[in-house]
């Protein structure tokens, strides 16, 4: 797990994304979709999406966009008991949506790419760390209910 300190530190970078949740969850789908196009597939309202431009005129992806980085805060804020709110998501991502945990992992490395980007000078590489280890905690429980819902992931 991480120390008080370090989810205070986490907590601390994520207000910086719920500055401009719309701008950060914009920027992280169309990522994800770039560098990892088979991930695109997986949504059938976002497949058709073709170039950056496309994809920043969607309305239904940046609403996407908050929705995931809204759900993965509520998560955090959570810290180590997250069990409540994280039920509900790993049960639809494993038994309706089947993404693989692979694909979790690919959108919390490009998390912490988008955090580094827009916010350089409060996100070095020791909170880099933190934030990486707060992720792969939510990763790992995805995993662990994953499996009691039946899916490998
Ligand atoms: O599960 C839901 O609510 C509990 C449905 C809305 C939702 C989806 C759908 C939410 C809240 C999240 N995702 C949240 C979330 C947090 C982690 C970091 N997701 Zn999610 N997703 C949904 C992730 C990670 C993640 C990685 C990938 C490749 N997610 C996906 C894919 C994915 C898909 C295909 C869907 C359903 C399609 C959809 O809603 O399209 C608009």
């Amino acid at each position: 797990g991480l120390s008080d300190n370090e989810w205070q530190h986490v907590l601390g970078i994520w207000a910086k994304v719920e500055s401009d949740i719309p701008a950060h969850g914009q920027e992280v789908m169309i990522r994800l979709f770039q560098v990892h196009p088979e991930t695109q597939s997986l949504f059938a309202k976002f497949k058709n999406l073709k170039t950056a431009d496309e994809m920043k005129s969607s309305d239904e992806l940046k609403k996407h966009g908050i929705t995931v980085l809204t759900a993965l805060g509520r998560i955090l804020k959570q810290k180590n008991n997250h069990e409540q709110e994280l039920k509900p998501l790993a049960e639809s991502h494993a038994t309706k949506h089947k993404i693989p945990v692979k694909y979790l992992e690919f959108i919390c490395e490009i998390i912490v790419k988008v955090i580094a980007e827009k916010h350089p000078a409060d996100f070095g590489a020791d909170s880099q760390a933190e934030m990486r280890k707060a992720l792969e905690l939510f990763r790992n429980s995805m995993a662990s209910k994953y499996k009691e819902f039946g899916f490998q992931g």
